[in-house]
């Protein structure tokens, strides 16, 4: 196994085991005979959220990516939630595409700006500089470990009332956000969002309807859902406990290009589909772990 691939396997295990969601779809998949075993689900991104201050941000996290081979790609913006984001194109095929989001922190308050540089100021360099990178281990530990102390909850909730990402962010860090699971090459009865959100929706899981279910791409070639995060039992600074939102899982249907058309079924590859992202599908993605959503009753 290469760097890579254990760097992203010790990150789909610890989000597995933080987002009952996950095994709980992979279940109902392989009940449901969609697939045959978790590792026949192509993940088409992951994605992370980073803090824009110095020394972090997509500038210092993307490093670790760019040196196993992804592609930077396109920039996007979301003028609202006050974030940046750019896709990173894997190094072969069977890998999925990275999507990294940071939050433009000098547009926030005063207020809100002090509170996250309280935290963030304990970084006084770039920590992925200090990192070997092909020692997976190190990478593994350095996602998965915290980069400022444990935020009060008083904090969190001053960040939450102005961002929702920031509180997400200053709790969370580089958890996974969410992993994606392609629908494009499943089953026919399974293989656009329509049909696969039905069969979640039978299955009892709840989508994120912020702007509808389906999140449709101008061109119609990208079609997304998503699950509204669960809520996960955070500790605080200090003790204190409150339920806060964790991570979720994705959909994608990814089209066929026009010019690919005529191609038949089994020559269809990557390249011949609608590649990267949508702002506005992106945009009301982010919600899945806000708690318009989460807070939602059924
Ligand atoms: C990312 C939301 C956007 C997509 O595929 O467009 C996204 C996030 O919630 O951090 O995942
Ligand atoms: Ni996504």
């Amino acid at each position: 196994m290469t760097t890579l691939e254990t760097v992203l396997n010790g990150l789909m295990s610890r989000y597995q085991e933080r987002v009952p969601d996950v095994g709980a779809i992979i279940k109902a998949m392989v009940r449901e005979g969609i697939i045959e075993k978790a590792t026949d689900i192509e993940n088409d991104h992951i994605a992370f959220r980073t803090l824009g201050v110095p020394h972090l941000g997509i500038r210092s996290l993307e490093k670790i990516f760019l040196h196993y081979g992804y592609r930077k790609m396109d920039f996007y913006n979301f003028p609202e939630k006050k974030l940046d984001a750019y896709w990173y194109a894997p190094p072969s095929d069977k890998l999925p595409r990275i999507f990294i989001s940071e939050l433009r922190v000098k547009e926030l308050s005063e207020k809100a700006q002090q509170t996250i540089h309280s935290y963030t100021d304990e970084v006084t360099s770039d920590p992925v500089d200090a990192l070997n990178l092909d020692d997976a281990a190190a990478v593994d530990h350095f996602l998965h470990s915290g980069l400022w102390r444990t935020p009060t909850l008083s904090d969190y909730r001053l960040l939450g009332a102005e961002s929702e990402y920031a509180a997400w962010v200053i709790y969370n860090r580089y958890y996974l956000n969410h992993f994606t699971v392609s629908v494009h090459n499943l089953p026919a009865g399974y293989n656009t969002i329509a049909d696969f959100n039905a069969f979640l929706e039978r299955e009892g899981f709840r989508l994120n309807d912020s702007g509808g279910k389906i999140k449709t791409s101008p061109d119609k070639g990208l079609l997304q859902s998503s699950t509204v995060a669960r809520m996960i039992e955070a500790e605080f600074d200090g003790g204190e406990k409150q339920e806060i939102a964790g991570s979720y899982v994705e959909f994608a249907e990814r089209r066929v290009l026009p010019q690919f058309a005529g191609l038949a079924h089994a020559d269809i590859r990557r390249e011949h589909r609608r590649e990267g992202f949508e702002a506005n599908n992106a945009d009301k993605i982010f919600e899945s772990t806000y708690s318009a959503q989460t807070g939602k009753k059924d």
